[in-house]
């Protein structure tokens, strides 16, 4: 069958270690900020309503209005006998509402405390991941004008402006770890966190339903929401009803909660799960239908959700009555000491420390924080790789823009190739096989082409539908034979990486005989454009797109990858702290 191809000799390959992997850069473990991106700061958030673009910042004025307003109206609406004879009639707590007999139990107070703690680092990361691509949208392409949020100016014309150009910074009191685009970062946070967060909800929740508490959460009766409403008048009167909170809760407090314990958080993991390409593919129809931008907004409004919860929750931990409240959620007493004060002192003061350490910390020790992750993450997002993507849309689904990305080739040699249209390209493949080889672009044409109509996954956050014409991997794997011990396929670029030293990226030799593995040269029916990868690209569907390796000049096989640049599988995974394996 090879026979068909241009002849290579075993013998002539030159084999490795070559000048290609002489050409890996080295890495630093740290986050050298001066060596870093250059700083871009982005713009007051802005809403799209209609065609208008409305600055959000506007919110602080109005809404402080609007609260004066809402207090002036509330107290006279008191006045009202109608409205004092329905606060008579709806005190605030729902009156069929039962009563809760356990107080607050210590795991109740010892999970809070933890909730909160962990909060602290996955909103933080997680806006840190936000900034990395400062727009949102609710198709599945990420169209430039078709956002309908973002911090970021309009997207320039007239000139080539990748996604990472795109990204803006964030202050490192702010982000986890600030800078711009440090997300790969902020990632192994928000999701180690996350595992811990679940873990903690999901004991929450057990222990909330095999005892009573479950009682403070979950509305019981209808009488909820006329409860809420004279909550909110009589809060917005600033004469504010009869607290129970020993016992139970009022309407509105009962209502925040059960949305914010049963609705946000699982509204967000559920919406955070499904901006991953594997779960996404996974899920086919559905996944195709709440597709990643629209998780990605709603994931957004709940995190907005909790920002606006912490807020007035915290507000009203201190103007409900500070020391009955610490007493209950830091002591489990209702009496009149002030035993659960210093306890409530300590726990701000470790979320102080943690609030001041955690961006700095994560700056100076960048490569321990990717390990950490890695170990405590890495494996479970990695078993999503096992799941062979198969999902994919139609022709009309084909996004009118794909946002560019990465470090565009910059050299004579890759000149050449352009100016003579790829003809004197070759494709080495080589390492652990038992037949090495050398393909002209002319002659993978001429092998069978798979087409496929997928959507790619940026880790940024933008994502795209395209059409890619290729050879599977698998055909290509028939060719050239890896041995047994050959574990690893390493991609190797033309282009160098955005730190100097070449592009490269390791797949698993898993992922190579996945159906949609292929390596394309083809983008929406024409030759892939020099932008987008020309003359090969890789397409890994179940990957986020870092892992594509545009302007492929060789592949090798591998048993390991501990010796290649700086050991972590590749150029961003060393260079910028990304995982080797990143299904999710
Ligand atoms: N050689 C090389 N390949 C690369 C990159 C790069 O910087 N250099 N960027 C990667 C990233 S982060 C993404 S999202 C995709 C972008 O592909 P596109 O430009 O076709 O959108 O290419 C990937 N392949
Ligand atoms: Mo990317």
């Amino acid at each position: 069958m090879t026979e068909d191809y241009p002849p290579i000799s075993a013998n002539s390959a030159p084999g490795f270690p070559d000048p290609l992997r002489m050409s890996l850069g080295h890495a630093d473990d740290r986050l050298l900020v001066d060596h870093w991106m250059p700083p871009q700061w982005g713009i007051a958030p802005r809403i799209r309503i209609g065609r208008h673009w409305v600055n959000t910042l506007w919110a602080l004025p109005i809404s402080a209005a609007a609260l004066l307003c809402l207090i002036a109206l509330a107290q006279s609406l008191r006045e009202l006998p109608s409205v004092g004879a329905f606060i008579q009639r709806h005190p605030g707590i729902a009156q069929s509402a039962p009563a809760v007999g356990s107080g607050f139990p210590w795991w109740l107070e010892v999970q809070h405390f933890l909730n909160m703690f962990f909060m602290l680092f996955i909103m933080r990361a997680g806006l840190q991941i936000l900034a990395d691509h400062p727009r949102l949208y609710w198709g599945r392409d990420c169209t430039p004008g078709t956002d309908w949020f973002r911090f970021q100016v309009p997207v320039p014309k007239g000139r080539i402006w990748t996604a990472k150009d795109d990204s803006v910074t964030l202050p490192t009191w702010l982000g986890i770890p600030g800078l711009r685009h440090t997300l790969g970062l902020s990632r192994w946070w928000h999701f180690s966190v996350n595992l811990l967060w679940v873990i903690n909800g999901v004991v929450f929740y057990a222990l909330l339903f095999s005892t009573d508490q479950w009682q403070r959460l979950v509305p019981l009766t209808w009488d909820v929401f006329p409860a809420a409403l004279s909550t909110a008048i009589q809060y917005a009167s600033l004469n504010f009803p009869v607290d129970e909170g020993w016992t139970r809760y009022n309407g509105l407090q009962q209502l925040s909660y059960f949305i914010t314990v049963f609705i946000a958080a699982p509204v967000s993991i559920a919406t955070g799960l499904m901006q991953s390409p594997a779960i996404s593919n996974k899920l086919s129809w559905f996944g195709r239908l709440f597709n990643r931008q629209a998780m990605r907004s709603v994931h957004f409004i709940s995190f907005a959700w909790f920002v606006g919860f912490i807020l007035a929750h915290g507000a009203m931990v201190f103007v409900t009555g500070l020391r009955q409240n610490t007493n209950h959620m830091f002591a489990g007493v209702d009496n009149a000491s002030w035993v659960g004060f210093p306890p409530f002192l300590l726990a701000m003061a470790i979320l102080i420390l943690a609030w001041l350490i955690a961006s700095p910390l994560t700056i100076r020790y960048a490569r321990q924080v990717q390990h950490v992750g890695a170990f405590m993450v890495g494996r479970m997002m990695g078993l999503a790789e096992r799941w062979d993507p198969r999902s994919q849309l139609t022709e009309k689904d084909i996004s009118p823009y794909f946002w560019p990305n990465g470090t565009m080739p910059n050299s004579e040699a890759f000149d050449d190739l352009v100016a003579n249209k790829f003809a004197s390209y070759r494709l080495r493949i080589d390492g652990l096989v038992e037949r090495p080889q050398e393909f002209s672009l002319a002659a993978l044409k001429a092998m069978p082409k798979q087409e496929q109509i997928t959507t790619h996954f940026c880790i940024q956050g933008w994502s795209g539908v395209a059409k890619w014409g290729g050879v599977p991997m698998r055909d290509i794997l028939s060719l050239v034979k890896p041995m047994p011990k050959a574990r690893y396929a390493v991609f190797y670029s033309l282009a160098d990486g955005a730190d100097g030293g070449r592009y490269y990226d390791v797949h698993k030799i898993e992922n190579m005989s996945h159906d949609l593995t292929i390596l394309a040269y083809e983008m929406n029916g024409a030759p892939v454009s020099v932008l987008h990868g020309a003359p090969l690209r890789l397409r890994c569907e179940n990957e986020l797109g870092f892992k594509m390796v545009k302007w492929i000049a060789a592949i090798e096989f591998v048993h390991d990858f501990a010796d290649l640049g700086a050991g972590e599988g590749g150029y961003n995974e060393d260079h910028e702290f990304y995982g080797y394996r990143m299904p999710i």
